[in-house]
């Protein structure tokens, strides 16, 4: 009888170990999805880099990041976001920055010029814009924001794959990076009087933002009444 017993707790433990290994490998080849749809992105993006700096002899792109989410940081968002009963569909439909590529360019009309060609692509769909260029969030937080599938052809056939792209100057990225690293600091509890100076920094940056920029336009005899700010990017919020 006790042997009975035990070989029974056995053949649960290993149905157990067995679903838990299954769900490991599906989240494994979730991952590596969006691994590869970042993948095409940074090549597109490197390509164009490329392809401009030979073609006009200037290099827009200052420097590009790239990750895949980790588990643990899309089991919080799950949380955060309150999705019950979370599964791979749901998941893909409710997190859409799983892959995310960060582009930071010399200038805000670098910017726009990086954004327009990336999205005039044919293979490339567009599914949300957000300008926080054109409109900033509260607390000074800019950057222009993209939602876009890419295809990935794999041994099962193509996959549309969502990837976000921040597309941002260095002067936008250095004040993100910064404020990133206090509110992580503070646990998301920042002192009122720094989320002010932090919103007055942001200005700061957009000041210089808009000097260094019309400081490169001299330089390079390009007209200062082209400086006019470039229409806000916006589709589907
Ligand atoms: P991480 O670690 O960078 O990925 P969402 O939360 O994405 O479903 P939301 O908030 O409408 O919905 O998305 P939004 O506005 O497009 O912003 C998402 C990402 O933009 C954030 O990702 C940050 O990378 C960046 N971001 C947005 N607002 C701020 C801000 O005020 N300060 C800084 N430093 N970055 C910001 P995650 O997932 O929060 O983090």
């Amino acid at each position: 009888m006790r042997n009975v017993e035990r070989m029974s707790t056995v053949s649960v433990d290993e149905r157990a170990i067995s679903e838990a290994k299954e769900l490991r490998d599906q989240f494994q080849r979730f991952l590596r999805e969006y691994e590869f749809g970042m993948r095409e992105v940074e090549t597109k993006i490197s390509i164009l880099r490329d392809e401009f700096t030979h073609h006009h002899a200037y290099n827009p792109i200052e420097h590009v990041k790239s990750r895949v989410k980790t588990p643990d940081s899309i089991v919080e968002k799950i949380a955060r976001k309150g999705i019950e009963e979370p599964d791979f569909a749901r998941i893909r439909e409710e997190i859409t920055d799983i892959a995310g590529v960060r582009v930071t360019c010399s200038f805000i009309a670098d910017v726009y010029r990086l954004f327009d060609l990336l999205t005039a692509q044919d293979d490339i769909t567009v599914r949300v814009v957000k300008d926080y260029i054109a409109n900033p969030k509260p607390n000074g937080y800019k950057s222009l924001h993209v939602i876009l599938e890419v295809p990935v052809f794999l041994s099962t056939g193509a996959l549309s794959v969502p990837v976000e792209v921040q597309f941002r100057t260095i002067a936008m990225d250095f004040w993100a990076s910064l404020e990133h690293k206090i509110y992580y600091k503070f646990s998301n509890q920042v002192p009122a009087h720094l989320v002010e100076s932090l919103t007055d920094a942001a200005d700061a940056a957009a000041e210089l933002d808009l000097r260094m920029e019309r400081l490169h336009r001299e330089a390079h005899g390009v007209p200062q009444r082209q400086l006019a700010p470039p229409p806000p990017r916006v589709v589907g919020v």
